[in-house]
């Protein structure tokens, strides 16, 4: 050792740390695609809000045509904070605005346009509602992102070539002047008809019109930390429809081109998960007959294991009224859903529990089973290269009730696993009580209530060694 030190100093050093640390064997080679630092922190969010908010409010339309007068816009109360409250109050932990939606309406004074806040009514064309929600957002801890809409009824020029530079103009001033954003939102909605600077015509668009590959450019040089949501090559897929449901297999990984939204393609060239995004109301715009259609807390509630239970995102609507606040209703509902899902998970039913593993990674305390309880996402259960399906076992001391089992692969690794079962101990033998596919950022299973005193994770299917860095039991309205 004294010889080895001579000569490789720096190795040798390392070798003593890691036997100080008590880790001396190489962790799992990651497999397929991973997530880069941007989707890492993405993934660590899980439920966040959409605000959709412009002139539609006040017609009372779901897609302005864009030849709506800027006066229109003329809320008598907003409140950046109230909104942002409400999101806070229901556990979001951002909210993406609709800087511009199709109407090419502007919520913020932008420098090349007329059509925006700076000739509405309100606050003297001296507002900017993008200042004001990134300003409420950030000071109450949550993040902020952009929503621009491509496609815009306003402009005489769209469909054009010069569209795309007053598009990328103002893409930049949102990327610059409104400090780090967590999320661009870049929709596909192209609907053909609208205002067109008087037009009033259809206009069609090719498929490379937008050239996203330089677009995005913009927001990988000025925001490079900010997920973009968008089409193939995106940080972030849509899951397919506008119902905020996912699916049970839905893989992190796509291939390029797909339209396999919901499932992911496995295996697949590409990190990029999936985002469901739903309204609050029927509506993604306010609309007074939408306000007795506003959703329960259990169908939110059932919405949550339906998307960031299946390892996607919950990106939920809120959309602000005319005087520029979220009804009572809807914050009464966002309350009491987060009141529900933490009386459900302030308690692992797991915490305590004595865990034995078929095999831990070349008998590495490093790796060990009990990570899956206390690695706190940062380290997990692993194996040897070649034990792939391996089960782990924990024994909670006495029988306790649960329904909802959360499970969570160590995503810097990639996504691993291929099929899993769990198990109880029932009657003096194992009996399986649930099965499924992924487990990716986030897997919960919700199920029946079940009360036993040792719970089984088989991994089935693995193309190599899992990594599992979190396995825990919960009781819904215990
Ligand atoms: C869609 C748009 O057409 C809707 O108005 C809404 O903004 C939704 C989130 O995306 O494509």
């Amino acid at each position: 050792m004294i010889h080895t030190m001579k000569i490789f100093p720096l190795l040798a050093a390392a070798l003593l740390l890691n036997a100080a640390r008590g880790s001396v064997v190489a962790p799992p080679s990651p497999y397929g695609p991973v997530p880069t630092a941007r989707q890492l922190a993405w993934h660590q969010m899980e439920f966040y809000g959409f605000v959709h908010f412009t002139v539609n409010t006040f017609t009372d339309k779901e897609w302005g045509y864009g030849d709506e007068a800027e006066s229109l816009f003329n809320p008598t109360n907003f409140s950046a904070q109230q909104i942002v409250q409400a999101a806070k109050d229901a556990g979001m932990k951002g909210l993406i605005l609709t800087c511009k939606h199709h109407d090419g309406f502007c919520l913020w004074p932008s420098q090349f346009t007329e059509h925006s806040v700076k000739n509405s009514p309100w606050k003297n064309g001296k507002g900017d509602v993008v200042r004001e929600m990134a300003d409420a957002c950030r000071q109450a801890g949550l993040k902020f992102g952009v929503y621009l809409s491509p496609w815009d009824r306003n402009r005489a020029d769209y469909a054009r070539p010069e569209y795309m530079t007053y598009y990328r103009s103002q893409l930049r001033e949102l990327l610059t002047n409104y400090g780090p954003l967590f999320e661009v939102w870049f929709d596909g909605a192209n609907g053909g008809d609208g205002y067109y600077g008087g037009a009033r015509e259809k206009r069609a668009i090719g498929p490379n019109y937008y050239d996203w590959t330089n677009t995005w450019q913009l927001v990988r040089e000025l925001q490079p930390n900010a997920c973009i949501f968008g089409p193939s090559g995106a940080d972030i897929r849509w899951i397919g429809n506008e119902n905020g449901v996912g699916k049970d297999t839905c893989w992190n990984t796509m291939n390029f081109g797909s339209y396999h939204h919901a499932s992911g393609d496995r295996p697949g060239t590409l990190w990029q998960p999936a985002e469901c995004d739903v309204s609050i109301r029927p509506g993604w715009f306010y609309h007074p007959k939408d306000d007795d259609y506003v959703k329960t807390p259990a169908q939110l509630v059932d919405l949550y294991y339906k998307s960031a239970g299946y390892g996607a995102s919950f990106l939920l609507n809120l959309p602000p009224d005319r005087r520029g606040r979220i009804t009572d209703a809807d914050v009464n509902s966002l309350r009491e859903f987060r009141r529900q899902i933490d009386a459900t998970f302030s308690k692992n039913l797991a915490t305590g529990a004595k865990i034995s593993a078929s095999n831990v990674r070349g008998n590495d305390r490093h790796y060990t089973a009990k990570n899956v309880l206390t690695g706190k996402g940062v380290k997990y259960w692993s194996t040897d290269d070649n034990v792939t399906t391996p089960e782990l076992i924990l024994d909670l001391g006495r029988p306790k009730t649960f329904n909802v089992v959360s499970l969570r692969e160590f995503l810097p690794l990639g996504q691993r696993v291929e099929s899993f079962a769990l198990d109880q101990w029932k009657d003096g033998q194992w009996v399986q009580f649930a099965a499924g596919t992924s487990i990716g950022s986030r897997r919960l299973i919700r199920g029946d209530f079940i009360t036993t005193s040792k719970v089984r994770l088989r991994i089935t299917q693995s193309p190599v060694c899992p990594a599992i860095s979190e396995i825990g039991l919960f009781a819904e309205n215990p």
